[in-house]
């Protein structure tokens, strides 16, 4: 058996696991992790200022992002380095799986470098993040209160390393327009939250971003349109970014010494299909709260 089969095998074996967990402990406490002596303080959050209503409008009909500041500690950021460095450096593989043109953006990057894909199951620094309260709050405002996570990953842009090519994550890619469809005003029903793992700078690739472009989502195959109306997500570690998936953007080329870090998570409402099989990392028993996060226990789509 192939190393990539293994893989895959044990991740079935661990949905499987997960869902007999679900079906055996429906409202098994999180306390089990808590116990663990990594340091982290799974309920210790900052919580930055902000305005949901803001946020929203924002996100809908505003310029299609909001940046958050000191969202996450120095503590949380540095145990999130560590993980993402370390993770990126040995367990990185291609895993983009959809092998249509329009999916190239995601297969980018290096050997310490690039998209490491579910996060969540490596470590409970990533479920710490997840369930933040602002970012929950803002998703149940923007997407209901069905939403879950539709994808999770690190995306790390090494020095001298190029930029990605300019892409929207909802519809997931141009290939999902209806044939000949180039724009379309369409409700919002995902948002990406990017949180800042390191700084995100001008001149470090911090993300590209098209302001206004999530009102009627258009693939930016022009490219250098793109470039001239976009602007870049700029911050600190600790800090996020919270932005429509149908928002046109990309990461940028890191011209400086240090790696840039991101993590990604997208949230869409319970109806729609997830990007990843987020539940596969999930194995151990976990809160009722974290699993409505990661889309378990949904009616949809019905078994019977
Ligand atoms: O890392 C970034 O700046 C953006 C990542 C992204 O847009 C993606 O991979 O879909």
């Amino acid at each position: 058996m192939s190393a990539l089969n293994v893989q895959r095998s044990i991740a079935l074996l661990a949905t499987i696991l997960s869902l007999a967990a679900e079906a055996c402990h429906p409202s098994s406490p999180f306390d089990t992790a808590k116990q663990s002596t990594d340091g982290i303080d799974m309920n210790d959050y900052q919580i930055p200022d902000y305005n949901i209503t803001d946020v929203k409008s924002e996100l809908v009909s505003g310029n299609g992002f909001v940046i958050l500041r000191n969202v996450f500690s120095k503590a949380d950021i540095l145990v999130t380095q560590q993980q993402v460095q370390n993770l990126t450096k040995h367990n990185r593989i291609q895993t983009n799986v959809d092998e249509n043109p329009y999916a190239k953006h995601n297969s980018y990057g290096g050997k310490a470098s690039g998209i490491v894909w579910r996060l969540l199951g490596n470590g409970r620094i990533f479920e710490k993040i997840a369930m933040h309260p602002t970012l929950k709050e803002i998703t149940i405002e923007v997407l209901g209160e069905s939403s879950y996570i539709s994808s999770y990953m690190s995306n790390t842009v090494a020095p001298g390393m190029k930029g990605q090519t300019p892409h929207i994550d909802y519809p997931y890619y141009d290939g999902f327009f209806p044939n000949d469809e180039k724009s379309s005003p369409r409700p919002l029903l995902s948002i990406g939250i990017m949180i800042m793992v390191s700084e995100f700078s001008k001149e470090n690739g911090g993300t590209a971003a098209r302001p206004g472009s999530q009102r009627s989502p258009t693939y930016p195959s022009d490219k250098e349109e793109f470039f001239r109306h976009a602007v870049q997500f700029e911050g600190k570690p600790g800090d996020v970014a919270i932005f429509a998936a149908s928002l046109q953007h990309c990461a940028m080329p890191n011209n400086s010494p240090n790696h840039r870090v991101g993590i990604v998570m997208s949230m869409i409402p319970g109806y729609l299909r997830a990007y990843q099989d987020i539940r596969i990392g999930v194995y151990q028993p976990v809160s009722s709260e974290f699993k409505k996060m990661v889309g378990m226990g949904h009616y949809y789509p019905m078994r019977h």
